[in-house]
């Protein structure tokens, strides 16, 4: 019965997303925000003469992940109300070199005149409990169609190649999941993530050093 009743649940959510041309205001969003970090990787890869920025991707969030942050979050699981509390149900991650070019890159983003950062968190500085590294920007983005301009909340993610290849690992492995033995496996993944935060300083350490020559 229950599992109808959350079945129904998501169905709903997914009808609400289909309505209002939702995925087109987020498309829209992801687009300005695509070109934007595009163009903040030519500049520095014209200011420094390396390449920076390694990979961006986008994503929205489905129905079934939707509801489950919801339901985790002791909230409603309606539509309406993740609009309102949710700041990723727009997702864009940065995947760049070193630690430096993940707050160079924030501090451009910061800069744009369009886009208002709402909340910053830095999970470099002070990384989760589980191990997780990365910088969040939670951003708002105006999108302006015919005479009315909206304004509408989307996570920009960025980290190192390192704290991405660790992530994506531990998403799959045991993030959000009911695994037998996870303090043991949770144990030995942040060792993982702390192996991978002291590789990217020495990476920069060495950097730094090659530049000075
Ligand atoms: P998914 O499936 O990736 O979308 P809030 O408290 O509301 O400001 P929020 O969003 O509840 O913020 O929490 P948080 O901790 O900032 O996490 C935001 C996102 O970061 C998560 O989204 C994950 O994508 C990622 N993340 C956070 N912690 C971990 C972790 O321990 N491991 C991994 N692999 N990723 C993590 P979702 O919605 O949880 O998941």
């Amino acid at each position: 019965m229950e599992g109808i009743n959350i079945k129904k649940k998501i169905e709903e959510i997914r009808n609400e997303m289909n309505k209002d041309q939702y995925y087109l205001y987020c498309q829209y969003v992801m687009g300005i925000l695509t070109v934007k970090i595009k163009m903040i990787g030519e500049q520095l890869e014209h200011k420094y003469n390396r390449e920076i920025i390694q990979n961006v991707s986008q994503r929205i969030k489905t129905p079934e992940s939707i509801y489950a942050k919801m339901i985790r979050k002791g909230l409603k699981p309606d539509f309406s109300v993740a609009k309102e509390k949710l700041n990723d149900l727009i997702g864009i991650r940065i995947v760049c070199l070193f630690v430096d070019d993940v707050y160079e890159i924030a501090e451009m983003l910061k800069n744009q005149k369009d886009l208002t950062l709402i909340k910053e968190k830095d999970y470099i500085a002070k990384p989760k409990k589980s191990g997780y590294m990365s910088l969040h920007l939670i951003m708002k983005v105006p999108v302006c169609i015919d005479d009315k301009i909206e304004t509408k909340t989307a996570e920009i993610q960025i980290r190192t190649t390192g704290m991405d290849f660790w992530s994506v690992l531990e998403y799959q492995l045991l993030y959000k999941k009911n695994v037998k033995g996870a303090d043991k496996i949770g144990k030995e993944l942040k060792g993982y993530a702390d192996e991978i935060a002291s590789l990217d300083r020495k990476m920069l350490k060495l950097r730094n050093r090659i530049e000075a020559i």
